[in-house]
């Protein structure tokens, strides 16, 4: 299998308290953690796509209020954003463009994101309103968003796809570094 040469690709995990970390783990480790994992840590894999090796960086982000003025300093070269919310709670979806679409953007005006709703696995309660695949599909237009998938930390259900999709993503917008659009000199 060929390796690509390219620099490493960043993958970076935004959202509220929705299993990001989980899902890190899950996908990583083949591990749903019985226990809370609170670290919010930087991860180097491989990933391969289309027979090709890419190495990648997955940053994990905490959605703790006393990291709301240090998390931007995780965002730098990041190659795709994964934005996050739980399908179970209304706010976090509420929340992708009130808040996480704002932070993401005042920093990195260009680089593609990929929409993904969490807990997958979720059973709705008779009368509970859980947000649906038409909204999520909705809020990917408005956001602008590459792609929007589906995924279960818990049932491990379309890690591996988000994740070549994300590598997929970064290789063909190519706006490393400061998230702006790529600079071609005459
Ligand atoms: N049903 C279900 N619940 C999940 C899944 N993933 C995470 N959860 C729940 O969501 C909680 C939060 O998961 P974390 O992975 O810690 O969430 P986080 O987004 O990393 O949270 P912060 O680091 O605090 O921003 C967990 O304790 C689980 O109860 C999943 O795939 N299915
Ligand atoms: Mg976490």
């Amino acid at each position: 299998m060929a390796v690509a040469r390219e620099s490493a690709i960043k993958i970076t995990l935004v959202g509220d308290y929705v299993g990001k970390t989980n899902l890190i783990s899950s996908y990583l480790y083949n591990k749903y953690p019985e226990h809370e994992i609170k670290l919010c840590e930087c991860y180097e894999t491989t990933i391969s796509v289309d027979n090709k090796e890419y190495p990648v960086q997955i940053q994990d982000s905490p959605s703790l209020e006393e990291w709301e003025g240090l998390r931007p300093l995780l965002y730098v070269n990041t190659s795709c954003f994964l934005m996050c919310y739980s399908r179970s709670q209304r706010a976090t979806y509420e929340n992708i463009y009130a808040k996480w679409l704002p932070e993401i953007r005042h920093k990195m005006p260009h680089t593609p994101i990929i929409l993904v709703a969490t807990t997958a696995d979720y059973r709705a309660r008779p009368n509970e309103k859980i947000v649906t695949s038409s909204e999520g599909k909705s809020l990917q237009k408005q956001i602008e968003a590459e792609h929007y998938i589906e995924c279960s930390a818990e049932e491990r259900k379309n890690l591996k796809v988000l994740f070549e999709e994300a590598v997929r993503c970064s290789i063909k917008h190519n706006t490393r570094t400061t998230g702006s659009k790529p600079c071609i000199l005459m």
